[in-house]
C-alpha cells in the first residue's frame, strides 16, 4: 500500500523527458563516442575546456519545453559512462563545476524543475570508463574498488545536496567479464547498501531497475513491451545509438509515431520517457522542438485519454491489436485512439460493457452507437480524420471495462 502511494504521481504522469547532455555533445557523434572510437582519455578530458554553454543558456529552457510537450517529469544525465559530472563533487575534478563552464547544471536544473512544478529525475551511470578496473577488475582490483566507492560517494552527494529528488535513474550497471546476472551486478556495486542509503536520504524516491536490484520500476529500452511490474519505456527520437547529440541524424521518428508510442505505453499501464540530446550549448535542435510541441498540442486536447489512465484489460477492444488504433481506459471510461481513420463508420469489437454514451473527446455531440454481441458500430463520424495525429473517441461504460472474447465464436 505504501509502495502504491509513493508511485501514484508517477503512475499518473505517463509522459516524461529524458535528457542526454555532456562532453560527448561537443563531438556530435553520440554519447558512446569515447568508448566506440577509443579516444585516448587525455584527449577526451580536454573537451571539458570547451564545454562552456553561454550565460544565456539555462536548463529552465528544457523545463519549459517539457511543460509545453505535456511532460510531467524529467530525467537528466548527471553523469554518463564517460564520468563527466554536471554537478559539484568532492570526489572528482572531472565536473562542469571545476572546468570551463564553472557551473553546477544539476543545481540549475533542479531549481528550474521546482520553479515549474516539474518532477525531478536524476540519471547516474554507475560505471565510469576512465577506470581500468571497470574493464578488468582481476588485473586492477584497486581501480575497480575506487570506481565503486566513487559511485557510492557521488550518489550520496546527489541525494544530499539538491533537496527532494523524485527519481533516481541508474544506468551502466553491467560489468565486463560477468554473465550480467542481476545478483552478480548488485553484489559488485554493493547495490543493496547503496539503495538503502538512497532511501534513507530520500524516503519518497523512485528507483529504477538498473543497479542489479528490481526496486520500483522496469525500464524497457526503445520498445514498449509491458511488464507485470510498473514500467517505463525510454526512447530516442532519432535512431537507437543517438541519446546524446548526434549531428547528422536524419532518421527522426515522425510525431505520429511518437504519439502512437505514448498511447501504446499508456494503454499498457506504462510511462513513456522520450529523450532529447541537446547541443553542447544546451539548445535543443529544431527537429526535436517541433515534435515535442506537436505532441504538446495534441495532449492539450487529448490529455484526458493519457494522464491517469490504467492498464487496459487484455485484448480490450479487439481492434486494439492494431487495426484502427489502441484503447486506453480510466475508471468506467474507455478512450479509443483512432490512428487509422475508417471513414464515417467505425466498427469496434471486443468490448463487453454496455455503452452509455459515445463522443469525440472535446465535443459534446453524442454519436449514434449500435451495440450487438460485443460489437460496437459508431455512426456519423466525419469522413476525413479530424486529427492527423489520432482522434480520441470517449466511451462512457456502465462499469469497469471488460473484454468480450471472440476467440471461440465462429463468424455468422
Ligand atoms: C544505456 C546507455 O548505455 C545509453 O548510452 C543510454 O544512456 C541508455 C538510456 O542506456 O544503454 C543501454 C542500457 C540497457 C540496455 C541497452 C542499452 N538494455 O538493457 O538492453
Amino acid at each position: 500500500m505504501e509502495e502504491n502511494k509513493k508511485m501514484k504521481w508517477w503512475d499518473e504522469a505517463r509522459f516524461g523527458m529524458f535528457i542526454h547532455w555532456g562532453l560527448y555533445s561537443i563531438l556530435g557523434r553520440g554519447e558512446w563516442v569515447l568508448l566506440v572510437e577509443r579516444i585516448p582519455l587525455k584527449e577526451y578530458t580536454k573537451l571539458a575546456d570547451r564545454f562552456k554553454p553561454p550565460k544565456s543558456f539555462s536548463p529552465e529552457k528544457w523545463v519549459k519545453l517539457a511543460k509545453e510537450a505535456g511532460m510531467k517529469y524529467m530525467v537528466l544525465t548527471t553523469r554518463h559512462h564517460d564520468g563527466f559530472c554536471l554537478f559539484n563533487s568532492k570526489v572528482s575534478d572531472f565536473t562542469s563545476v571545476k572546468t570551463a563552464a564553472k557551473r553546477d547544471f544539476v543545481e540549475e536544473y533542479v531549481n528550474a524543475c521546482r520553479k515549474h512544478n516539474m518532477r525531478i529525475g536524476l540519471y547516474y551511470s554507475l560505471l565510469d570508463w576512465r577506470f581500468p578496473g571497470y574493464f578488468d577488475r582481476e588485473k586492477y582490483p584497486e581501480s575497480f574498488k575506487d570506481m565503486v566507492e566513487q559511485a557510492h560517494q557521488q550518489v550520496r552527494e546527489l541525494m544530499t545536496n539538491y533537496g527532494k529528488i523524485d527519481i533516481l535513474w541508474y544506468d551502466g550497471g553491467w560489468i565486463p567479464g560477468t554473465k550480467g546476472e542481476m545478483d552478480e551486478i548488485a553484489a559488485l556495486w554493493r547495490s543493496k547498501e547503496l539503495n538503502d542509503m538512497v532511501r534513507k536520504l530520500q524516503p519518497d524516491i523512485l528507483i529504477n531497475n538498473r543497479s542489479g536490484l528490481p526496486e520500483d520500476f522496469d525500464t524497457p529500452e526503445q520498445h514498449t513491451t509491458p511488464s507485470e511490474r510498473p514500467w517505463e519505456s525510454c526512447m530516442t527520437i532519432g535512431d537507437f545509438c543517438a541519446w546524446g547529440y548526434f549531428k547528422h541524424n536524419p532518421n527522426m521518428k515522425p510525431t505520429t509515431q511518437l504519439i502512437q508510442n505514448l498511447v501504446s505505453c499508456a494503454s499498457n499501464g506504462g510511462n513513456y520517457l522520450l529523450n532529447i540530446g541537446p547541443k553542447p550549448d544546451g539548445s535543443v535542435r529544431n527537429e526535436e522542438v517541433k515534435r515535442l510541441k506537436e505532441i504538446g498540442k495534441w495532449l492539450n486536447k487529448n490529455g484526458e485519454a493519457i494522464y491517469g489512465t490504467e492498464r487496459r484489460p487484455k485484448d480490450f477492444g479487439f481492434w486494439g491489436a492494431g487495426m484502427l488504433g489502441m484503447a486506453t481506459v480510466k475508471g468506467t471510461n474507455a478512450y479509443l485512439h483512432i490512428f487509422r481513420w475508417p471513414g464515417d463508420t467505425a466498427v469496434i469489437t471486443g468490448i463487453k460493457n454496455k455503452v452509455l454514451s459515445t463522443r469525440i473527446l472535446g465535443s459534446n455531440r453524442r454519436l449514434k452507437t449500435i451495440k450487438e454481441d460485443g460489437k460496437l458500430i459508431i455512426k456519423g463520424l466525419p469522413v476525413e480524420p479530424p486529427d492527423r495525429y489520432g482522434t480520441v473517441i470517449t466511451l462512457e461504460l456502465d462499469g469497469k471495462p471488460e473484454t468480450f472474447d471472440y476467440s471461440r465464436i465462429p463468424l455468422i
